[in-house]
């Protein structure tokens, strides 16, 4: 049997560039050796308030946008979180697990209890163990994201060896799996932030469904730093590095070999050739996700089938881990 690997999106916004060099694309990459399953992970994006409307057009956004980025639904079981409900019935577990100090000291729930002040609910407080029960549930091995994540994932492992000494040996310790380069994409606006879908500036994010026009001009106006030299450099010139990096990865030129290409010729060319590399990368995306999303029957499809799949997997491991806590059994 393949090992299984587990990641999942929020349908809070359409994606961006850092969502698909974070994680889709390496998703698409690692499917064909692992059992792969794709969620849309609807339950956690209610942790912020969302217009219901809005929710259930993007969670079929996202799953359009999961084909067209290249995992196959023959292949992989792509569904929504909310379809299987054994995720929460395991959550609860994990909650009496967990302890307050480890829900408190994780950085997104800082960052996110700060950006939203007006809403502070115990959701967003207990949202990694949720995560934590997406990942256990199946017993995945791996767990391809964004370097933001990690502390998520450090928090599944300790939940799973918990829960394994306590018990008795039930869940595997995932691994996490963060790209080299591209866990980390950062806002074309302000650097040395993270490039976020939620960002009120519409300019600091590329998203995947950003028009051709749309692309070049956010890259022209792309905040690079003081001085001339394309050069890569993260800590002194994090506007240029981040542009570098996005070069590499469109089009897998070396840094080295970037560097040279643009030696003594300024940022403005740089930054046009940076701009035409994504439009080349996003335009044939675009065009596959909006063919994708015309034919919402078919995305229903997929996602009854990835839904019985996953709930069948799902209701095999609850029933373990209920025997195992001294549930009567029905
Ligand atoms: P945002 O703050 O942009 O709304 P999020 O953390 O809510 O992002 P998700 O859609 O849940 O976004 O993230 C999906 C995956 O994409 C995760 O694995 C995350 O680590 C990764 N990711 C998100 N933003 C970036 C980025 N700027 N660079 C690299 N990876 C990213
Ligand atoms: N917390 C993640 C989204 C997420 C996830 C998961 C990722 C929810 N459940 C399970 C991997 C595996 C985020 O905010 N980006």
């Amino acid at each position: 049997m393949k090992p299984t690997i587990l990641s999942g999106m929020q349908p809070t916004n359409d994606l961006t560039l850092g969502q698909y060099f974070g994680a889709l694309r390496n998703w698409t990459e690692l499917q064909r050796e692992y059992n792969g399953l794709f969620c849309v992970v609807d339950l956690h994006a209610i942790t912020v308030r969302q217009e219901p409307a809005k929710l259930r057009r993007r969670t079929l956004d996202v799953v359009a946008m999961y084909l067209a980025g290249g995992i196959d639904a023959s292949v992989s079981t792509l569904f929504v979180q909310s379809h299987v409900p054994e995720h929460c019935q395991l959550q609860w577990i994990l909650s009496c697990l967990t302890s307050f100090g480890e829900c408190s000291r994780m950085t997104q729930f800082k960052d996110k209890s700060s950006q939203h002040a007006d809403n502070v609910n115990v959701g967003l407080f207990t949202y990694p163990i949720l995560m934590a029960a997406d990942i256990l549930i199946y017993n995945a091995d791996l767990v391809p994201v964004g370097e933001d994540q990690k502390q998520h994932l450090e928090l599944t492992r300790n939940l799973a060896e918990r829960f394994n000494h306590i018990y008795s040996d039930t869940f595997t310790v995932p691994e996490p799996f963060i790209p080299k380069v591209g866990a980390k994409i950062m806002s074309l606006q302000e650097p040395e932030k993270k490039m976020s879908k939620s960002d009120p500036n519409e300019r600091a994010t590329l998203f995947l469904t950003d028009t051709d026009d749309q692309i070049r001009s956010k890259l022209r106006r792309a905040v690079t730093d003081s001085g001339s030299e394309v050069i890569y450099d993260q800590e002194h010139r994090p506007g240029v590095s981040n542009l570098i990096t996005l070069y590499h990865l469109a089009t897998n030129k070396s840094v080295a070999d970037i560097e040279k290409e643009f030696d003594g010729r300024g940022y403005a060319p740089f930054k046009e050739a940076v701009g035409e590399a994504l439009v080349d990368l996003i335009s044939p995306l675009r065009q596959k996700y909006l063919e994708i999303r015309s034919d919402e029957e078919s995305l229903n499809k997929v996602i009854k089938m990835g839904a019985e799949h996953a709930r069948e997997r799902a209701r095999r491991t609850l029933r373990k881990v209920y025997k195992k806590t001294g549930f009567v059994e029905l």
